[in-house]
């Protein structure tokens, strides 16, 4: 308990800035090609914009997934067991996981997240939701391993990564992901984690660049933000979204595509942009059924059953964490 209380999430200098999100940004502009880490996309009006997002007809990914898991709770039970600890990495204000809690008749839920409001308040809705199920909210930033509950100590624990976010990392970082979650969660647990599947190629583009243009809004939030929070000067009505599917790394990108040769400031630093640079600002990386399995087992989880939505759009795969042997 002792090394998540206390511990300061947000460090900011003086001025009220917000000293990583700063030093992402300059120096992911000062890269060629410039990027910026997704994770800044999430900002209060980026969460909003999310939420929207999985509302348009072109994204399916959050359909597929609730419809996997509002069919298969039969299986689930079947395959985890009642009487686990499920622990939810970056629970958010999720809706899905009412459906798995219902399902397989846990011991205790711990939602983890780095946003401490959001999460009081989904656990709230949680405890009211199951009033015999003990919550325990810890406001912790689960790329690092977590110190759970005590009281969760000795109970079999369920990881719950619903949304296909393992996505939004290179393979690199959702391994070292992976390699962590077994950490807090320990030998002998079970994981329950979304993944999207690679489709046709249009199919993805469109779910990433929708007709409304939400997902554009959403994308261009993260140049209002930095102007909002960074003394910007981004000339935002001078880009435009673009999402863009990359088949040798099987991923959507998504650009701010520069709409012709421009400059601006960000903190008193100064950027130049020609006419078609991008800034790249996220991936979303698709799998097949041996890509997945393989981004498990390299993150030390076996994976052991997987469930498609009736459209084959998305996959959620139950892994194990077993006892490494010794192999050939
Ligand atoms: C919720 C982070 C998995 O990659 O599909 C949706 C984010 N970005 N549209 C995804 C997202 C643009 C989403 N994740």
């Amino acid at each position: 308990m002792a090394e998540n209380s206390g511990l300061k999430l947000v460090d900011r200098d003086d001025h009220g800035i917000d000293r990583a999100f700063r030093a992402d940004v300059l120096e992911g502009l000062r890269q060629n090609p410039k990027a910026l880490p997704a994770r800044w996309l999430y900002d209060d009006a980026g969460s909003q914009l999310f939420e929207d997002i999985t509302k348009v007809p072109e994204y399916y990914p959050t359909r597929s997934e609730r419809e996997i898991l509002e069919a298969r709770g039969a299986e689930f039970a079947a395959s985890i067991g009642p009487g686990r600890a499920v622990v939810e990495f970056g629970s958010g204000s999720s809706v899905k996981t009412p459906l798995l809690l219902e399902a397989i008749d846990p011991a205790a839920y711990v939602p983890l997240d780095i946003a401490g409001d959001f999460l009081r308040a989904a656990a709230a809705d949680l405890s009211a939701k199951f009033p015999s199920l003990p919550v325990y909210p810890v406001e912790a930033d689960f790329m690092r391993r977590v110190e759970l509950p005590e009281a969760v100590a000795d109970i079999p624990k369920l990881g719950f990564f619903p949304g296909s976010t393992i996505g939004n990392m290179v393979p690199r970082t959702a391994v070292d992901l992976l390699r962590t979650m077994r950490e807090t969660l320990g030998e002998g647990s079970q994981l329950l984690i979304g993944m999207d599947l690679v489709k046709d190629r249009a199919v993805l583009e469109a779910a990433y660049d929708d007709a409304a243009g939400v997902t554009a809004e959403f994308n261009l939030n993260l140049a209002r933000r930095i102007n909002r929070e960074l003394g910007g000067t981004i000339p935002v009505g001078s880009f435009s979204h673009e999402a863009r599917w990359n088949d040798d790394f099987a991923r959507i990108e998504m650009h701010l595509v520069a709409q012709g040769d421009l400059s601006f400031e960000v903190a008193g630093e100064g950027f130049t942009m020609v006419k078609g640079e991008t800034i790249h600002t996220e991936n979303s990386h698709k799998f097949k059924r041996r890509s997945a399995n393989t981004l498990l087992l390299a993150g030390g989880w076996t994976p052991v059953q997987r469930w498609l939505d009736s459209g084959e759009r998305f996959s959620v795969v139950l892994a194990e964490a077993t006892i490494p042997r010794t192999a050939p």
